[in-house]
């Protein structure tokens, strides 16, 4: 079965990149999430990517926060899909790694998502929905986890005061 990575910029990512766990676990999709920091361990970063294909990843699932070189980076090395998810800052709210991610040069792919925990779900469900082209067990769980989604939302939405 494909398998989908998620690499983060620290442990401290982990709250946010959790909810594309999360999100991959609801769809049966099967996922290692690890730490793979652009600065940190620039080496280390390369070798993952390098070798992605090979370990039997088909997506990788990238976050981080502040100067957020590492699913730009990553996609320097490789030519999987990578989704980039700009983890919420502490002094800046998440902007700068949102344009860290976003600003692509043309010819190296990123999918960035939103900034925080529902960019991360999104991008687990992203990656679920790639893997469902070729998997139909995949394909019915992102079907049921939409219309379970539809019917919770339908069942909650009238409102009254309080
Ligand atoms: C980035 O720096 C990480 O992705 C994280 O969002 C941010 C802060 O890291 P810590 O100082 O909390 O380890 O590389």
């Amino acid at each position: 079965m494909a398998k989908v990575a998620i690499v983060m910029g620290s442990t401290s990512d982990w709250p946010t990149m959790q909810q594309a766990a999360l999100m991959l676990k609801e769809c049966g999709v099967e996922f290692e999430a690890k730490v793979v920091s652009a600065h940190r361990t620039p080496n280390l970063l390369v070798e993952f990517a390098e070798s992605a294909e090979a370990e039997g990843y088909s997506v990788i699932i990238a976050g981080a926060g502040g100067a957020a070189h590492l699913p730009g980076m990553i996609a320097a090395h490789t030519h999987l899909p990578v989704f980039g998810c700009p983890v919420k800052s502490k002094t800046l709210n998440g902007l700068d790694s949102l344009l860290s991610i976003v600003q692509m040069p043309k010819g190296v792919a990123v999918g960035t998502l939103a900034i925080g925990e529902a960019g991360a779900a999104n991008a687990g469900l992203l990656a679920a929905q790639v893997v469902a082209l070729h998997d139909e067990k995949v394909r019915e769980a992102v079907q049921a986890f939409r219309k379970k989604q539809t019917e919770t939302v339908l069942a909650n939405g009238s409102l009254e005061l309080d």
